[in-house]
């Protein structure tokens, strides 16, 4: 078959699924989600139709940040299975078309780490200088004034048996390594050949931002002092360490991949991480997750996108959830909106990543103090996934967190019974963007349309498509603005309540509607 141009890499067409294994699926009833569990639920993720899942951390871990504090970045933690259990989920998804990205984490590491134990026995100890040790400031405290994520104290703790303050960005369990000792980069890239080597697609990298220091380790300005340091650490010392990971990535035959965790809250700040062509290859990009259920900030976050990573031919991701943050049903306050931000997630131009349960219409779990895990107050968008309407939903007896709110009705196997369910939107919806390639790889470029609506056309050759949200609660007449114009005689061809698909748009979206139009 002769060629119409450049393919464009995987990673820019695919829909990416986010699991996170302690709460997907549970294979052996401990109530506790495990890597066999994610093996038998891979039929749901044919039907749903992604491209790729991104595993959260199932390495073995003292479980204080669940699994971001790995302990062996080269062994399964039992509760997950075995690395012969991984091994299978591997090549089962590889069987069924659907590529596996694992996370790393290269920022820190569990202070049960035989690393740390290592470096925090003795100042003379070889691994000493793989994390970041200093001596206590004049005044006896903490070296700098640095905060750490989750709650509001130093990231520094102070080491008794040697004397000196260990840096610790999140938790003082999860200490940061120390990236400008070559040895601890050389480790890094073992881990990363062990998993490729393995036969994963790329990572997920943590935080990635994060791992470059400012040698001299200034203190953080004074009007930002008490907040978190993470979001403040945009170093230029970074960027040779993704450059040399990407040419590690790139010297493995297939085409592996990474997208970095660029936990910076500005796009412009998050642009250069993309380098030129020679650093991610994607890169999460926050702000929009953090905008509102409204059209006038949606817009800006999408004209920002565009002005700042089209210049540099930088492919754009979003994300409405993940496992940090309330899920964007229970943000955006109904399922109708939250099925509306399903046609805008996967209507712009740029790869999608779904948290699951989003395709079921999950909001967070509302879970009471005493059922309280996670440091990091978390815990309501990690509840687990409802497989079936059983007193157990699929989970043995007791769950290890709550149950999302409507689990009863918002089960896989209700929905994958109801074609109007949100699984059933979902399906249509990620169906339909593979089969038209203005939808999974064209241009876009934003119309004008009414205030509380955002409307945009996408296109790749003949090939077009124009997605329309109403992000308000009143319905709404496209009458006499460009969107209407562009749509003249156009169909619908996916809503997000369902209302209408496969007849000839009206020019009226209903009360939070979204909807994909294909010419009639
Ligand atoms: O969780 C957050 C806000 O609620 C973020 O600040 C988060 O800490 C940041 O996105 C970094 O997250 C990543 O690294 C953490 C881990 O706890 C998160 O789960 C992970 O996604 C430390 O490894």
């Amino acid at each position: 078959m002769a060629s119409v141009g450049p393919v464009e890499p995987w990673w820019e067409s695919a829909v990416i699924y986010q699991i996170y294994p302690r709460s997907f699926s549970d294979g052996d009833g401990d109530g506790v989600g495990d890597l066999p569990g994610i093996r038998a639920r891979l039929d749901h993720l044919v039907r749903l139709g992604v491209d790729a899942v991104w595993l959260s951390p199932f390495y073995r871990s003292p479980m204080k940040d669940f699994g971001y504090d790995i302990s062996d970045h080269c062994g399964v933690d039992p509760v997950f299975g075995t690395l012969a259990d991984a091994d299978a989920l591997i090549a089962d998804c590889h069987a069924h078309g659907i590529r596996v990205l694992v996370d790393l984490v290269p920022g820190h590491t569990s202070d049960r780490h035989p690393w740390f134990e290592a470096a925090r026995s003795s100042r003379d100890d070889p691994k000493r200088d793989w994390y970041i040790w200093r001596d206590s400031a004049p005044d006896g405290g903490p070296p700098n004034n640095w905060v750490a994520a989750f709650s509001p104290v130093p990231a520094w703790t102070f080491d008794d048996a040697t004397g000196q303050w260990y840096l610790h960005q999140f938790l003082p369990e999860q200490p940061d390594l120390n990236w400008a000792n070559p040895e601890v980069e050389e480790a890094m890239h073992d881990v990363v050949r062990f998993w490729l080597d393995r036969g994963v697609d790329g990572f997920r990298i943590d935080v990635i931002h994060g791992i470059g220091k400012d040698p001299l380790l200034a203190d953080d300005p004074p009007e930002l002092a008490g907040l978190p340091h993470v979001p403040l650490n945009d170093r230029p010392e970074t960027h040779p360490y993704i450059r040399r990971l990407r040419a590690l990535l790139d010297s493995y035959p297939g085409e592996r991949m990474m997208v970095g965790e660029v936990y910076l809250l500005d796009t412009a700040l998050v642009a250069p991480y993309y380098g030129d062509g020679d650093e991610l290859h994607l890169s999460f990009n926050f702000p929009p997750l953090y905008a509102p259920w409204d059209a006038e900030r949606w817009r800006a976050q999408i004209e920002k996108t565009t002005s700042e990573l089209d210049p540099i031919g930088a492919w754009p991701t979003w994300v409405l959830s993940n496992h940090d943050n309330p899920r964007h049903r229970t943000r955006y306050g109904s399922e109708a909106r939250a099925r509306a931000a399903t046609l805008l997630l996967l209507g712009l131009r740029g790869t999608p990543f779904l948290y699951a349960g989003e395709e079921l219409g999950l909001g967070d779990a509302e879970v009471p103090p005493e059922r309280v895990v996670d440091p990091g107050g978390r815990d309501g968008c990690r509840a687990p996934i409802p497989w079936d309407p059983t007193h157990g939903h699929g989970w043995g007896d007791e769950a290890w967190l709550p149950f999302p709110p409507e689990a009863a009705t918002h089960s896989v196997a209700d929905q994958a019974a109801d074609p109007h369910s949100t699984l059933g939107l979902y399906q249509r919806s990620i169906a339909a963007r593979r089969a038209s390639a203005a939808l999974h790889a064209g241009d876009q470029r934003l119309l004008g349309s009414p205030p509380g609506t955002v409307g945009w056309l996408r296109s790749a050759g003949a090939d077009r498509r124009i997605v329309v949200v109403n992000f308000t609660d009143a319905p709404v007449d496209l009458d006499g603005t460009e969107a209407l114009a562009a749509t003249d005689g156009w169909v619908v061809e996916v809503a997000s309540d369902g209302q209408g698909e496969g007849a000839r748009f009206g020019g009226r979206l209903g009360p939070d509607q979204a909807v994909w139009l294909r010419p009639g």
